[in-house]
């Protein structure tokens, strides 16, 4: 009866279910303006604060002077860590087990690092207030460059840190280090290349922001928070304050955009809080977009060494890389506790590579901290890239076409479930299928025919195609393995179906953007015969959903959509002793079909009845040897992650005059397993492929050698808009995962994964025949130009 839904059979019993393109439920309240988000919300005698940011990135607190901001009209208070330490909250502690300063302790660490909160009547006086604190600096010497922070003369950053003599953050490595190396020296070829995946920032529309509530008469603190992840933030603010955990709510209400931003614990949140619980008043915080950037978690920063060993006709034996990652101030990477590298030893990709070796070295710099998951499963994309650029390095040494390199060397159908060298489990694929379709969209023949006569013909433009055929590993747990703060990582989802036939669904996860609100409904639709429109989803608030770790890493599919799924299953079982009573049968011979959504009895598909005239039943005529009511709850720790795959093909096209970079085709195909909702995951795509070319052409964090950002705000911080954005032809293949309940893997995340390689190697083969192998993001057309001229292309 229930193997789940097939692929790409379940659309359209037109109930909304599995597969079928249900336009997004939550839309209407953003089309017409009435989301509510975190500075949407006003409470009666509301304050507000404003952080004054250290200047200097490197920096001894001497004195800090709050007479005169006090002074201001409307000025509440101003605080500072001295105030904070009484209540034992100068310090948070970060995702990865560091220390950081809520307000700066002694030290200044990062340029823009919280130093004091001016808590105000209203928001412009705060901002008055915040400019009357005078803060006495002893400026110290910073460093901001990863490579230059390790040398022995540099100045030490974390002199708070007992035993700590330099910024070395920390060393990781996986794989086996002898058996890559001999695979090395005995390969006929090899091939080395470095390459920095620089420095970007999540750039979500809405900044972060809380709004601390604490209520004295029921000794309650409600904290808003623009969170990505509601529960594990509860309990981290118990354990931080003391406070009981049931005496905190955490309300993440409509999200604008996370993207990995969301995660961490900021300092904004912290002291909105506990100037809330001083004050006995609610606190709002908003920040900046330059203080967004500039504080908040930033991603990547990993500066790799790729390596591959091959034999002559292309098959590939070993890869070996080394990673310097630059951490910024604090170890606050949001990735689970005990990958301090995330899932960077996913960089073997979709090849069936026998030997793998890598390693990495972090230091501590003067700058913001993060390395969060930006669209990426905990650094997915930087594998990614290291993987696919070599692939494509590779194949220009020894003249392959990457096409024919990628074919030899794909993990086949047939040898899945996969263990790669560095320990994944894949759990499906078809690398090639996904290949020939993106082949036979973007017409490559003729664009490989095209780029040589512009090459013989001396053409102005050169043409470059560049291929990236990714794996991901997204949807963590399971909670054995994976864990955040030490809870593991499962997630979660409660079903409640109302006498008068319709339903409540609360998760774990919390949706930013994503639609959770149509496709968890289009889950339980689907496994409950229900219509879509009878069902609401909720998320976002610890009063009343279940306990869950949050949306990021592609996880709220794999893990709570599971979730969703075997609670539907569970009320299905239950639902068929209340159609037993209704039917007069017995419970074994009643069966549910898929198709028409009903139960009947075995054989007698006439005698049969719905899930709302159940309900009814559940409530209003409950048999005796059941309890009345009709709901369900889940608790799902996922057996694997899921691997979701893709072939992307992207043509550019190179003025050999300006460098500038122009994009001719673009085609995206993807593999998520099962689909929910096509449309949904069309915009997933589309999203995320504009991220990636704000990657690969635009964005990186730029520091100057004061430890000036200088790539801290949208002046300098360029964001790809739709004028950079050319149309995306997508396509995709089905592969079930063959332990997800409904077969379906992640897919949020894939294009901004996948893309920046695609677009790189596209770039590079316009130039290769000239000899170039690697062109460094962003590909801004001066960098682009100069590798012109360095081949002898640039006219
Ligand atoms: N889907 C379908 N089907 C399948 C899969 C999936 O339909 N098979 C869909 C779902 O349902 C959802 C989506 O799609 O709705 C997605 O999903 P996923 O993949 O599962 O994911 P999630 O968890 O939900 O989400 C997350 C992601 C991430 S991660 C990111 S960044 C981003 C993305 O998501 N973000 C965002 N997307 C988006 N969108 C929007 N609008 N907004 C946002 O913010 Mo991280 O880690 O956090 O960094």
């Amino acid at each position: 009866e229930d193997g789940g839904p097939q692929p790409e059979k379940h659309c359209g019993h037109g109930r909304g279910g599995m597969g079928e393109e249900v336009k997004r439920k939550e839309d209407q309240r953003f089309i017409t303006g009435r989301g509510n988000y975190v500075d949407d919300i006003k409470k009666p005698d509301m304050l507000h604060c404003e952080i004054v940011r250290s200047p200097h990135a490197h920096a001894r607190i001497e004195n800090i002077d709050k007479s005169r901001a006090l002074d201001v009209d409307g000025v509440v208070a101003v605080l500072t860590a001295d105030d904070l330490r009484e209540y034992d909250l100068a310090t948070m502690p970060t995702l990865m087990a560091d220390t950081q300063d809520v307000l700066v302790n002694d030290k200044v660490k990062f340029q823009s690092q919280e130093v004091a909160a001016v808590i105000a009547t209203d928001r412009y006086t705060a901002k008055d207030g915040a400019q009357k604190v005078v803060v006495d600096y002893d400026v110290l010497e910073p460093v901001v460059d990863a490579e230059k922070s390790l040398e022995d003369d540099a100045p030490l950053i974390r002199d708070d840190i007992e035993g700590q003599e330099d910024n070395h953050c920390l060393d990781w490595e996986t794989g086996d280090e002898e058996a890559t190396a001999e695979a090395f020296e005995n390969a006929d070829v090899t091939v080395k290349e470095q390459m920095l995946y620089q420095r970007l920032h999540p750039a979500p529309i809405e900044t972060c922001g809380a709004v601390g509530d604490y209520d004295p008469g029921k000794d309650k603190l409600t904290v808003h928070m623009t969170s990505q992840a509601p529960h594990i933030h509860r309990t981290l603010f118990a354990q931080v304050s003391g406070i009981p955990e049931h005496k905190i709510r955490i309300v993440s209400p409509d999200v604008g955009g996370g993207f990995g931003n969301k995660v961490p614990i900021y300092p904004g949140y912290v002291v909105a809080a506990a100037a809330s619980y001083v004050l006995e008043q609610p606190v709002k915080w908003v920040e900046e977009r330059s203080e967004n950037i500039q504080s908040t978690g930033f991603a990547r920063d990993y500066d790799m060494t790729g390596e591959l060993a091959a034999t002559d006709d292309g098959e590939i034996l070993a890869v070996r890389t080394d990673v310097l990652a630059d951490h910024g101030a604090y170890n606050a990477v949001a990735q689970p506790s005990k990958f301090p590298a995330g899932f960077f030893n996913i960089f073997t990709g979709s090849y069936d590579i026998d030997t793998a070796y890598g390693s990495l070295t972090a230091a501590y710099t003067n700058t913001a901290p993060g390395g969060v998951a930006y669209r990426c499963s905990f650094r997915v994309t930087e594998a990614v890239y290291l993987i696919e650029r070599m692939v494509k390095v590779l194949a220009d040494e020894l003249g392959m076409d990457p096409v024919e390199i990628r074919r030899k060397n794909f993990i086949q159908p047939e040898q899945f479930p996969y263990e790669s060298p560095t320990g994944w489990n894949y759990d499906s694929g078809d690398y090639e299928g996904a290949l020939d379709k993106a082949l036979e969209m973007a017409d490559y023949d003729h664009y490989r025919e095209e780029q040589q006569r512009r090459i013989d013909e001396d053409a102005d433009t050169l043409l470059g195609i560049g291929i990236s055929s990714f794996t991901e590993v997204v949807g963590a747990g399971p909670g054995k393995t994976c864990d955040i703060a030490g809870v593991e990582m499962f997630d979660s989802a409660e079903i409640r179906v109302h006498p008068t036939g319709n339903a409540t669904v609360r998760v774990g996860v919390q949706t930013q953007g994503q639609g959770h609100e149509t496709t968890f409904a289009q889950i339980v639709a689907e496994e409950l015969g229900m219509d879509v429109e009878d069902i609401t989803v909720e998320h976002g608030d610890t009063d009343t959903d279940p306990y869950g770790l949050g949306t990021y890493g592609s996880r709220s599919t794999p893990v709570a959509g599971a979730a969703a799924a075997v609670a539907s299953r569970k009320v299905r079982e239950k639902a068929k002793a209340i159609a037993a009573n209704e039917l007069e049968a017995a419970k074994e011979d009643i069966t549910w079909d898929r198709e028409s959504g009903e139960f009947h009895v075995a054989g007698a598909p006439d005698r049969s009845i719905s899930i709302t005239e159940i309900a009814a039943g559940a409530y209003m005529n409950h048999p005796s040897s059941e309890e009345p009511g009709l709901e369900a709850v889940n608790y799902y720790d996922p057996p694997e992650m899921t691997y979701p795959f893709g072939s992307y093909i992207v043509v550019v096209e190179v003025d050999r005059e300006t460098g500038e970079v122009e994009f001719e085709k673009f085609v995206a195909v993807d593999d998520c397993g099962n689909r929910i909702n096509p449309m949904i995951i069309e915009g997933q795509i589309h999203g995320g492929l504009a991220q990636g070319i704000g990657t690969a052409m635009l964005e990186h964090v730029t520091f100057d050698d004061n430890g000036n950002v200088t790539g801290g705000d949208f002046m300098n911080y360029l964001l790809p808009t739709s004028m950079e954005i050319p149309n995306f032809e997508t396509g995709h293949t089905v592969t079930p995962s063959p332990h997800h309940p409904i077969g379906a893997k992640g897919v949020g995340e894939s294009p901004t994964v996948g893309s920046p390689p695609a677009i790189v190697n596209a770039v590079v083969d316009a130039m290769s025949h000239a000899g170039i192998t690697h062109v460094e993001m962003p590909m801004t057309p001066d960098t682009v130009w100069e590798k012109l001229d360095e081949a002898g292309l640039a006219t």
